[in-house]
């Protein structure tokens, strides 16, 4: 956490460094063509940041996201904790996001509530989007690695929000803009997240990241699923919701999975 730290002291972030193909599983496409080279920054996060110009005719390794309808009726929401990750901001951000789906239609409906975010002027504008994996029990933002990314897309070039379909799934700030405010409150539409679990873009069992500009994770929370219907219309007491949408249940078999790196992590969490 020292560069997080530190940034807001005074501290610059570390030099930028030339890609190598050795970390090339962050990105899609080894970046030699225009604005290339790669001059970004790997943070501690190992999230690469390139704030050059977007280009237009990039294209994920998988195609554009797609949209389809949806299966059911379905919201989700992610409260932020009491605490935040990294303290280091001085700043509490509090709130939540709601992603609801109606049945019969494509995409969801987004609602984003955040209070106390830290000054703008010295650590935004905050990025914030999905991620991989869902927050483990202990709350290590880290865990949750990279964003939602079915169309393997990369981290190289910036969203090009002219192209929304080209950019990240899981890249809410990209798509539908940065937090800039302390206060921050957004709706809007976003064709590409599913509902449904069985498609690579459901967004359900995993989480949000709030990030400071130099992508430092100041806090972070699962989705956990509010209601459901089959149908399009509230449940009621004749009613279960649909099975095809299940609530986040738990992290540790995924975790696991991440073998002997994400135990150590967790330790060092712990530690
Ligand atoms: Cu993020």
């Amino acid at each position: 956490m020292t560069f997080a730290q530190g940034e807001g002291a005074g501290i610059p972030p570390p030099p930028p460094q030339t890609l190598a193909t050795t970390m090339s599983g962050v990105l899609p496409v080894i970046p030699t063509a225009t604005p290339g080279p790669f001059a970004g920054v790997e943070t501690e996060e190992g999230a690469i940041v390139y704030d050059g110009p977007a280009n237009p005719s990039f294209m994920p390794v998988n195609g554009p996201a797609t949209t389809a309808i949806n299966p059911a009726a379905a919201t989700y929401i992610a409260m932020l904790p009491s605490t935040n990750f990294d303290n280091g901001t001085g700043s509490t951000v509090q709130g939540s996001i709601m992603i609801s789906s109606t049945a019969g239609e494509s995409g969801v409906m987004v609602s984003v509530n955040f209070t106390g975010l830290p000054s703008e002027s010295e650590y935004g504008p905050f990025p914030y989007h999905i991620h991989t994996l869902p927050v483990p029990a202990d709350g290590n933002c880290s865990a949750t690695l990279g964003h939602l990314d079915p169309t393997d897309r990369g981290e190289y070039y910036p969203c090009n929000v002219a192209a929304p379909a080209t950019c990240q799934v899981g890249d809410l700030a990209g798509k539908h803009g940065n937090i800039t405010m302390t206060n921050f409150v957004a709706q809007y539409a976003d064709p590409f997240l599913s509902i449904d679990p069985s498609s690579p873009a459901f967004f359900g069992d995993k989480s949000v990241v709030v990030h400071t500009s130099n992508t430092t994770r100041i806090t972070c929370a699962n989705f956990q699923m509010m209601s459901a219907s089959s149908n399009g219309t509230s449940t009621n007491g004749s009613t279960s919701p649909s099975p095809s949408v299940v609530p986040y249940t738990g992290s540790a078999a995924k975790i696991s999975a991440l073998g002997a790196v994400g135990l150590l992590a967790i330790a060092a969490a712990i530690l």
